[in-house]
């Protein structure tokens, strides 16, 4: 199914003068306001086509039905949420579950939804059907060579499937590690890894970044070669200027200041970009802002703070993707809710007012300094996120609006009741 205009605007002609009061009293504080919210409409975050259905846990899965079974379906369904919020105009393809059959089939949709490629992913996490060596002790660290060279070669093959499609990075995330002491030799490990990436950055086109995503555990358990942002960084810098850091907010040990991170691989040039996601644990990929809305901020405040510094275009400059998984909610509702999440943390970092701050903190002002960040983050700022979606051409209320058209009853009609999304 494909939302068609009239349907959003008579949505909208419901809700404006509502909307129009809180958007008044709102904008009225803000200084540069045709400016955030032009920067809030170029704001666009990319749905990884894994995210579309019910993820489960180790100990079961639960779905709720309609999911997509195929590329096909999961562009619809992104299609219809860019429809709403007209701010997830990019698919993050994994493969080997997405291998387009069709190459310019899957363009034509493409265009039809208003959708770019965004960063292809590589996995050499799961043994696929047939595969000649398993990945069972590694992969691009293996002790073995042709173990590596297998890991190696499906890299390339993904990046050959994301130029096809016309995507322009990859993001690698390695499981590898080890899950004892002894078990592994880290430096040969390091070294092994950064050889087999060397080989997959040699091949990778002139205007590609290369992600290498780091995580502190699982499904290893005692050490993991990409590890933490120190590690990532070490492989980027060794790799080369197209190589970056990619931060995933639920790869790090409890506590970790995350938005210190983010403003240091900023300042280093070596920021790749993001999955968003929120976690109370581990990586637990909850809905972004549900557990941690003042961190979410904070990231955001430190990226304006950046990026303003260094000229940096915040629509394009980086790869700004989500990385959840649901058990109990609606697939697309909970993507809306986390986009949502992220504009706001957007709206609100862009609201600080920056130089009250810069002048606090040379005065070593502190509490003028929590003062005006806490100021911005806990305005309102959802009428202007919902205006800049208006003028967009989006829904004021998209959670809302997919209820009233049934939207997952009309693809459970479609696609039927007992779906398992390919993917995770
Ligand atoms: C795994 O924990 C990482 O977050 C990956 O980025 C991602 O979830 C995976 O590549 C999806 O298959
Ligand atoms: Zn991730
Ligand atoms: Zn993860
Ligand atoms: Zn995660």
């Amino acid at each position: 199914m494909q939302l068609e205009k009239k349907i959003i605007e008579q949505h909208n002609d419901g809700l404006i003068s509502g909307h129009q009061k809180k958007f008044d009293y709102s904008a009225g504080s803000v200084a540069n306001i045709n400016n955030v919210l032009a920067k809030l409409a170029a704001f666009q975050i990319a749905i990884p086509s894994w995210a579309l259905g019910t993820g489960g846990t180790r100990f079961g899965r639960f779905s709720g039905g309609g999911e997509p079974r195929s590329l096909e379906d999961k562009m619809e369904d992104i299609g219809l949420l860019h429809a709403l919020n007209r701010s997830s105009g990019a698919i993050s393809l994994h493969i080997p579950w997405d291998i387009p059959k069709d190459v310019q089939a899957i363009k034509a949709l493409a265009a039809q939804y208003d959708l770019k490629f965004d960063a292809v992913n590589s996995n050499t996490f799961q043994d696929q059907p047939g595969q000649q060596h398993s990945y069972k002790f590694g992969s691009l660290q293996h002790v073995d060579k042709a173990v590596r060279q297998q890991a190696i070669d499906h890299n390339i093959e993904v990046i050959r499937h994301g130029e096809a499609l016309g995507s322009d990075s990859l993001t690698v995330w390695l499981a590898d590690g080890s899950c004892f002491p002894g078990q592994l030799n880290f430096r040969k490990a390091f070294q092994n890894t950064l050889d087999s990436l060397q080989q997959i950055y040699k091949a990778l086109p002139a205007n590609w970044k290369m992600f290498v995503e780091y995580k502190a555990f699982e499904p290893n358990f005692y050490s993991i070669t990409v590890g933490d942002w120190g590690q990532s960084l070490l492989y980027a810098t060794k790799l080369g200027p197209q190589a970056y850091t990619l931060v995933d907010l639920g790869h790090h040990l409890p506590n970790a200041n995350i938005e210190q991170i983010v403003s240091l691989l900023l300042m280093e040039g070596k920021l790749g970009g993001f999955h968003f996601n929120d976690s109370k644990y581990g990586d637990d990929d909850l809905t972004t802002g549900s557990i941690k809305p003042y961190q979410l901020f904070l990231i955001f405040n430190e990226l304006v703070d950046g990026m303003d510094a260094k000229g940096m275009d915040h629509a394009t400059g980086l790869g700004w993707m989500i990385d959840a998984s649901h058990n109990v909610k609606d697939p697309l509702e909970d993507l809306l809710q986390s986009v949502e999440a992220i504009m706001i943390a957007y709206a609100q970092a862009l609201t600080v007012d920056r130089e009250a701050l810069n002048k606090a903190q040379a005065n070593n002002d502190v509490v003028a300094c929590q003062e005006i960040l806490q100021e911005a983050f806990r305005t309102d700022v959802r009428p202007l996120v919902a205006e800049a979606r208006l003028r967009a051409g989006g829904a004021l209320a998209p959670v809302a609006l997919f209820r009233e058209l049934k939207v997952r009853e009309q693809l459970i009609n479609e696609r039927g009741q007992k779906t398992v999304a390919t993917g995770l």
